[in-house]
């Protein structure tokens, strides 16, 4: 059963939508999750920085229902907002993000409903990131939902970019002076040729480890793990966010605004 589905039989309250995306949350950071355990299991190599996920808050998904032209209500929320539920993978190497995007399409109960490749071809920003909205299903007592996620992943060069300029551009409320702008798409070739650089350095560490008769092909990286947030016993750290970038501002005020926009939400609905 879609999303759709799911409205047209009734269940259209904010809390039961919700419920869906943060069931989601959990059984995709569960998927993700175990692909690094069997990763770090065969090839005694963690290709997973981290992981963090966010249900976007009532306050931007408004926001971005009003930049489409799209009325607030819960039926266009769960056509036109793709990212309700966000998942971003941070990647040590650009190699292993097109290893884990492979490894994510063969998953016989995820469908991949579309794919943005900003690493191939990066935004004009200078904007750096594979991103693939895909439906899971979740199981309730009754019914099966299959439900959106979108999936952000990136190496920890681009993450960092992409952390930074979005805090410039706040600043600038989206209207940052050309020279910034030149500059950011600058620093983006720069996190290319770092990412590129560090790649090459891997594997040639990796050449020279087999060439010590080091059996493990992809050892230097046998202990790298995550060191932020919550980490489980694996060591993957797993952070759950309000939005992927909170601001100071937006913490203080994060509470009303999500009281305000979820009764507003409620009542367009
Ligand atoms: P937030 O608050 O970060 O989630 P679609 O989802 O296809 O309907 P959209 O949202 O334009 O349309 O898709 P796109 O281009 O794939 O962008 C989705 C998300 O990627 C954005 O979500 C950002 O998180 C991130 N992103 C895209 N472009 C940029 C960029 O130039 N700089 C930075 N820092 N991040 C970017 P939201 O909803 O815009 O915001």
């Amino acid at each position: 059963m879609s999303e759709q589905t799911y409205m047209n039989e009734g269940i259209d309250s904010w809390n039961s939508f919700m419920l869906l995306y943060n069931s989601a949350l959990k059984e995709m950071g569960t998927k993700v999750e175990i692909l690094n355990d069997e990763f770090q299991h065969i090839h005694q190599y963690n290709p997973i920085e981290y992981v963090k996920k966010r249900i976007k808050t009532p306050e931007s998904i408004v926001k971005k229902l009003k930049r489409y032209g799209y009325e607030s209500t819960l039926e266009n929320m769960s056509k036109y907002v793709n990212d309700v539920a966000g998942v971003r993978i941070v990647c040590s190497f650009t190699s292993d993000i097109y290893r884990l995007t492979d490894m994510i399409r063969a998953q016989d109960d995820i469908t991949v409903l579309s794919i943005k490749d900003y690493i191939k071809n990066p935004k004009e920003s200078g904007y750096k990131s594979y991103h693939m909205i895909v439906t899971i299903p979740i199981f309730l007592s009754d019914r099966v939902v299959d439900t959106k996620v979108e999936i952000q992943i990136r190496t920890i060069a681009m993450d960092f970019w992409a952390s930074l300029e979005h805090k410039i551009y706040y600043k600038f409320e989206g209207n940052a002076p050309e020279y910034i702008s030149r500059d950011l798409r600058e620093c983006s070739s720069i996190v290319s040729m770092l990412d590129a650089k560090m790649l090459s350095l891997n594997e040639a560490i990796m050449e020279a480890k087999k060439e010590q008769g080091d059996p493990r092909p992809e050892s230097w990286d046998r202990n790298a793990q995550a060191h932020t947030g919550d980490e489980d016993e694996d060591g993957i750290s797993i952070q759950e966010e309000m939005e992927w970038n909170l601001h100071r501002s937006d913490l203080e005020n994060e509470d009303e605004a999500l009281n305000q926009a979820s009764v507003q939400a409620g009542k367009k609905a």
